[in-house]
């Protein structure tokens, strides 16, 4: 069975660290836009670019850079292959724009991992990402509650939200999120 995923939740909530496991267990396609967008800075493209200066402030990239290159992959897959979105979407209109470019059966479970802010600052410190600087980090917070946050309640009103506690050991986590998939009724919990 195919499975279509979202991992939503602030930053540093450890969607990449999640993703890296789901893909392998499920063999589910990884699209990470932060992946995109960090690969599209280093290789000097347009997207680059034009991308880099809101990344460095911490704002999230303008919608219609970032969903084409979403739609672009999505669009280019088998039927029966599987996905995992990882950071995106990130607000209402990239989400409207997945179901426009894909159709209404994009998604089938979004699993939001909550996690405190002070807990995501000392964590993101540690990563030490270009863009892990405590003033970038705390911007990033303030953009995550103004336009992330809605797509709780947006994915809510369809049934596809499930929130865990992103809070402990990643093997932790990781069971929550399993349970959680399993509870969407796409697959069995393992
Ligand atoms: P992202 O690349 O999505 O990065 P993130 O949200 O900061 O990190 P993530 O949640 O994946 O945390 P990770 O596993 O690394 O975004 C970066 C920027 O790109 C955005 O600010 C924006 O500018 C742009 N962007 C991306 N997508 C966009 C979109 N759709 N639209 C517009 N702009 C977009 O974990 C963090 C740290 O915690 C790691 O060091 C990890 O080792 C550690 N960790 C993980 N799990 C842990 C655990 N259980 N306990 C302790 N530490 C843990």
């Amino acid at each position: 069975m195919t499975l279509k995923l979202i991992l939503l939740g602030p930053p540093g909530a450890g969607k990449g660290t999640q993703a890296e496991r789901l893909i392998e267990a499920h063999g589910l396609l990884h699209l990470s836009t932060g992946d995109i967008l960090r690969a599209a800075v280093a290789g000097e493209t347009e997207l680059g670019w034009q991308a880099k200066p809101y990344m460095d402030a911490g704002e999230l990239v303008p919608a219609e850079l970032v969903c084409g290159a979403v739609a672009e992959r999505l669009n280019g897959l088998a039927d029966e292959q599987g996905y995992l979105l990882d950071g995106f979407p990130r607000n209402l209109a990239q989400a409207e724009s997945l179901t426009s470019d894909v159709g209404e059966d994009a998604i089938d479970c979004v699993i939001h991992m909550a996690l405190d802010p002070e807990e995501i600052v000392q964590r993101l410190l540690k990563r030490g990402r270009a863009d892990d600087t405590e003033e970038v980090i705390r911007n990033r917070l303030k953009v995550y509650e103004a336009e992330t946050r809605p797509l709780i309640e947006y994915y809510s009103q369809r049934g596809l939200i499930r929130s865990i506690d992103a809070l402990g050991a990643i093997e932790e986590v990781a069971g929550r999120i399993a349970l959680a998939i399993a509870s969407c009724g796409q697959v069995e919990a393992s």
